[in-house]
């Protein structure tokens, strides 16, 4: 997954590059600036010696020593006033300025901890905002795979607008369930019936489609409801059942006029794993990476439905998971990251999918 938010300690991470939120002298300090150096040893502390300090906002590296990583980037994180003082600026400059620091070094994994959200005072939602667009932005033209390390389980308590609805919502219904059985099973049989009556349709549909084929134009099935009765292409509809999830993708970024990586890159899925997808047309992928191409092409909850089937998935009320991707889809929310920021509070996969 080109961009993934981990609950972790920074320094057991096996990456190319650690980050390190430090202060302007990089002589060492506390939170995860005091645990990296610990876990470096004295040697990180020599080398940073021989820096001449860093200012705000930029970013400097060195080796690092004892470490799973190879590099530590140090760089200084604005003091919080109030965000007023272009605090927002800075940050931002401290993600780019240690990414592109890590790609001149031929770095392909890097791990960010939330710079400035701890002893520097930055809101912990905003300060995670900042790094979320920086990153994201950075990833539209380099191939590199990054994490945000959050650490700890009280981080993200507070909680945004987005997740406050989706927990209501799911809330919402796990009440309906718990406290109104009757209503539950009733619904689960109209779900049931809706899957029957799709069903139906479906086999409808191929009998004309084999009508036609046998006797020439054929007429559409009495059984078959107004809506279905005005569906544009049946050939192409049933050309498009018989498709898999690979050709389907491919159809779907054809029809948008959009570049492979276009859309790779808005799903957060990885190059490399694209292009497997694009060279297999037996491709299964999982269901989050399935979702993760769901949205990043926008689809509606129906064409969300139809492509998850092609790669043996469904949709239920009974999944967290599924919830939450059934409010963002229904609501039109598509950005990927504002979804596994979500994801993520309620510790659920993320969408998107890398090769590793
Ligand atoms: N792994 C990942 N994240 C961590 C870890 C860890 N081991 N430890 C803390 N964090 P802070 P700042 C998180 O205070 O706000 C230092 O003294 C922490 O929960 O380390 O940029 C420097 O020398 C928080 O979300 O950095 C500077 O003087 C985030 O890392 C000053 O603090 C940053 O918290 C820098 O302050």
């Amino acid at each position: 997954m080109p961009f993934e938010m981990v609950r972790n300690d920074i320094t057991r991470m096996n990456v190319d590059a650690i980050v390190n939120a430090a202060n302007r002298s990089l002589l060492g300090g506390g939170g995860v600036d005091g645990a990296i150096h610990r876990a470096a040893g004295p040697e990180l502390l020599e080398e940073c010696r021989t820096l001449g300090g860093c200012e705000t906002g930029e970013a400097k590296i060195t080796k690092g020593y004892r470490l799973p990583a190879r590099y530590v980037i140090h760089t200084v994180g604005p003091v919080w006033h109030g965000g007023t003082n272009g605090e927002k600026e800075l940050l931002s400059a401290c993600y780019r300025h240690s990414l592109e620091l890590a790609a001149e070094n031929g770095c392909e994994s890097v791990a960010f901890p939330m710079i400035s959200a701890g002893a520097y005072g930055y809101p912990k939602d905003q300060a995670l905002a900042v790094a979320v667009d920086a990153i994201t932005a950075f990833l539209l033209d380099h191939e590199m795979t990054v994490y945000l390390v959050i650490f700890g389980h009280d981080e993200l308590i507070t909680g945004k607008k987005l997740f406050r609805d989706i927990r209501e919502y799911i809330d919402d219904i796990y009440a309906e369930k718990h406290f109104h059985a009757n209503i539950e099973h009733s619904r689960r049989r109209r779900w049931q019936e809706d899957e029957e009556s799709a069903l139906q349709l479906d086999m409808e549909i191929s009998k004309s489609i084999a009508d036609q084929a046998c006797y020439g134009a054929a007429p559409v099935p009495s059984a078959v409801p107004k809506e279905a009765a005005s569906m544009p292409d049946w050939k192409e509809l049933l050309k498009q059942t018989d498709e898999g999830f690979s050709q389907a993708l491919l159809r779907l970024i054809d029809e948008r006029g959009w570049t492979d990586a276009q859309c790779y890159k808005k799903a957060n899925v990885d190059r490399k794993l694209f292009s497997k997808i694009r060279s297999n047309p037996d491709y299964r992928p999982s269901k989050p990476t399935a979702l993760a191409f769901a949205v990043a092409l926008e689809l509606s909850m129906r064409e969300t439905k139809e492509l998850l089937k092609k790669a043996g998935f469904s949709l239920t009320k009974s999944s967290k998971f599924d919830l939450v991707l059934e409010y963002c889809i229904n609501h039109k929310i598509y950005n990927i990251y504002e979804i596994n920021e979500v994801l993520f509070r309620f510790d659920l996969p993320l969408l998107g999918s890398g090769m590793n």
